[in-house]
């Protein structure tokens, strides 16, 4: 090393320090609240169809008509999601099978952090059939 790079790598290291973009800063996880309830006839997610980032926090509230649950679905989540879904899923039935929510207000939480980007089907087991679906969307 010359005397010229002694001085000269440090200004450049500086040099290249000052004009670097910031590091991109951790995005804080965001909690989404989905109400699950009757309305007359109609059982339903409220909202059914949100976007999330990976990392983020889905609280699906027993508000009324229930009891309801959350299943997803296995042949419509990306590749690679069932088995980080089960492992976030506390109190399974089953495969991808959320517990009854048969409290008022009860709260199922379900955390999608390591969650595939791509699109996430997923119903209440009681009123599928009755339009109880939904889509989550991880960007
Ligand atoms: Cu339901």
């Amino acid at each position: 090393m010359n005397r010229w790079s002694l001085v000269a790598l440090p200004v450049l290291a500086l040099g290249v320090a000052a004009f670097a973009k910031p590091v991109a800063h951790a995005v804080v996880p965001v909690t989404h609240r989905v109400r699950m309830a009757q309305q007359g006839a109609k059982y339903l997610f409220n909202p059914a169809n949100f976007t999330i980032k990976s990392g983020d926090v889905v609280e699906f509230v027993n508000v009324s008509g229930g009891p309801h649950n959350v299943a997803f679905d296995k042949d419509h989540i990306p590749a690679g999601a069932r088995e980080i879904l089960n492992k976030a899923m506390a109190r399974r039935q089953s495969d991808l099978m959320g517990p009854f929510l048969t409290q008022a207000n009860e709260v199922y939480a379900i955390n999608f952090t390591g969650a595939p980007k791509g699109t996430y089907s997923y119903f209440c087991l009681p009123h599928r059939a009755l339009g109880m679906v939904g889509v989550i969307t991880v960007e």
